[in-house]
Parts: structure tokens; sequence; C-alpha cells
């Protein structure tokens, strides 16, 4: 099965993750004021940047297309197991939107192009009792979502961004583009999407992140 697929994160940059545990720990980060998504731009306790920095676990798995798979399952009427020619096959969605990183940085205005959620879900079709989504990567990565939310109007599973394919230091061939929410909650190399009747904690969420990960309140931490 897609399970013994994926490597764990044992090569993972131990040194890093204790890093980011710590900061998590000692609330870093937090500059406890607020701003107003329909009037502000940037979130509290963000900077914008211009260029577009790299975050993971230091490993950039290699996903060739040939080998590229997005599996739908679980709670879903239909399973779903796309492979490369089956994804570019669904219907193509442009959005630009503006993203934020649990680390500080917000970028704006970035062009991507992909799968809508939403037309996965169609597909798929969810059963009642499904309420919470959980993201499997090529690296290992996980990250938990509620449906209600990766459903919602502009989630995408990108393959580009300025017109051109997704770089795979940015999670290329393909990856979650979730904007409302900080940016590890957009998994990059996805390849499994499991729907659940109970929420799964993912990789940052057991490591002190913030269930949640709203940018406009700072759920950062805790
Ligand atoms: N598979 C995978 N996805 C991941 C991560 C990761 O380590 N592995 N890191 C997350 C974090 S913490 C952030 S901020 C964004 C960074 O995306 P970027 O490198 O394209 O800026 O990816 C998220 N998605
Ligand atoms: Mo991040």
């Amino acid at each position: 099965m897609a399970e013994d697929d994926i490597p764990l994160t044992g090569t993972v940059k131990d040194k890093l993750i204790r890093t980011k545990e710590r900061w998590a720990e000692e609330g870093r980060l937090l500059t406890g004021t607020h701003a107003d998504p329909t009037r502000d731009r940037l979130p509290p306790g963000q900077t914008l940047v211009k260029d577009w920095p790299v975050l993971d676990l230091g490993v950039q798995p290699d996903v060739a297309k040939e080998k590229f798979r997005l599996r739908v399952e679980g709670l879903v009427e239909n399973r779903i197991a796309l492979d490369w020619d089956g994804f570019m096959a669904l219907p193509q969605t442009e959005m630009v939107r503006d993203i934020h990183c649990v680390t500080q940085w917000s970028r704006y205005d970035n062009r991507f192009t992909g799968v809508m959620v939403r037309d996965l879900l169609d597909i798929a079709r969810p059963k009642p009792e499904a309420r919470f989504v959980s993201l499997t990567c090529y690296d290992g990565y996980t990250t938990n979502l509620t449906l209600d939310e990766f459903a919602e109007a502009d989630v995408m599973f990108a393959h580009a961004w300025e017109g051109a394919p997704l770089a795979r230091q940015h999670g290329g061939p393909v990856r979650l583009v979730l904007p409302k929410l900080y940016f590890w909650k957009s998994p990059k190399w996805v390849t499994r999407v499991e729907l659940l009747a109970e929420d799964r904690p993912g990789f940052w969420e057991v490591r002190g992140y913030h269930n949640h990960g709203d940018p406009w309140t700072e759920e950062r931490y805790g």
C-alpha cells in the first residue's frame, strides 16, 4: 500500500526541528497585536519578502512524473488514485494569493495553477461522517485540516507558479496551496489525502505548532 512507499523522516534535520520546537515552547514570534483581514494586507508580526524562501525538513524528494500519484481515500464514496496524466486532465484553475509563513515572512501576489480541491472532492464524494483531512507527502511530512477548510473555494493542488512548473524545492510536482492559513498547512510533494472522522494532528502540530494556524489571530504555537 501507499504507506510503505513513503519514507519516514529519519533523514530529517533533527537540529532544525529541535530549534523550531523550542520556538514553539517559548511562544517565539508572537507579537500580541491584531490585524484585520478586511482592512490590512499584512498579518500581525509578519515581514513582507520579495523572493520566495524555501522551508522544509531538509529532504526534497525527487518525484518523477511517471511515479507521481495523488490518492484520495478514507471516508469517501469513490477512492481516487490519479497519475500525472489523470491529474492534469482535471479542470485547471489559476489563482493569485498572498502567502504567510509562521517564520514571519509573507509574500504577495503568487500566481498558482492547478486543480481545485473542490473539483477533486466532487469526484471523491466525502461520506457524511468525514470531518477532517490528513495529508501525507513524499518526504514523510504530514499536516491536518478540517474538511470544511480544505474544501473552501480557494484551496488548490498547484503544479505551476507564475506560469512555470512548480520547482522541486517548492513542492513540485504537486503541492497544496491553502492561502488563508500559515504555510506549514500547505504541504509540498503531496501524495495522499485521507478523509477522517477524527482529527489527526500532523508533523508540526504534534511538535507545538497550533492545530489551526490562522495568521490573522497569530495562531502560531500552542
Ligand atoms: N512535504 C512538506 N511540505 C511542507 C513542509 C515540509 O517540510 N515538507 N514545510 C512546510 C512549511 S513549515 C512551510 S513554511 C512551507 C514552505 O513552502 P516553501 O518552501 O515553498 O516556501 O511548506 C510547508 N510544506
Ligand atoms: Mo513554515
